[in-house]
């Protein structure tokens, strides 16, 4: 069955100039791009994206951070391409994530309370169709 996930180029990535970089890889990958916009997060969008860490010591930075400048919303799709867009992404900590994935190639340490790591991926079916119907409730 074909899938859709939800990823962001967040705030780091769009200000480092990486959004076609992030874009290329998921092309190459084989996935399809279906949405593609360049958004400003906002607090109240940003509690149901990351309702799951409401209460975490690196929530309010998360929130912070994600506020700081526009994020490229993108949604694509393929089979199996929830697994596969995490597998592209690499670890959560950018400093020891595998070489090879956009957080080891290009992501590193910073002297901030929230590791900043380039991107989101959607990591379940359940939490693909959720964040998708928040970001583009047109497509859900
Ligand atoms: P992921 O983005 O790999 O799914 P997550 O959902 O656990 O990771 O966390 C969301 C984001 O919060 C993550 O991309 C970076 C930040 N973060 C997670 N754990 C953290 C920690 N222990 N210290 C600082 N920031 C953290
Ligand atoms: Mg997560």
């Amino acid at each position: 069955m074909t899938e859709r996930t939800l990823i962001l180029v967040k705030p780091d990535g769009v200000q480092r100039g990486l959004s076609g970089e992030i874009l290329r890889r998921i092309e190459a990958k084989g996935y399809t791009l279906v949405a593609v916009e360049l958004r400003q997060a906002t607090p109240e969008l940003l509690e149901q994206h990351y309702a799951e860490h409401v209460g975490k010591p690196f929530y309010e930075p998360l929130v912070e951070f994600m506020l700081s400048g526009p994020t490229l919303a993108v949604v694509a799709e393929g089979e199996r391409v929830i697994e596969g867009f995490r597998s592209l992404a690499g670890a959560t900590d950018p400093t020891t994530a595998a070489p090879g994935t956009i957080r080891g190639d290009l992501g590193r340490q910073w002297p901030t309370k929230v590791l900043q790591n380039l991107v989101h991926g959607s990591d379940s079916e359940e939490s693909a169709a959720r964040e998708i119907s928040i970001w583009f409730p047109g497509l859900a």
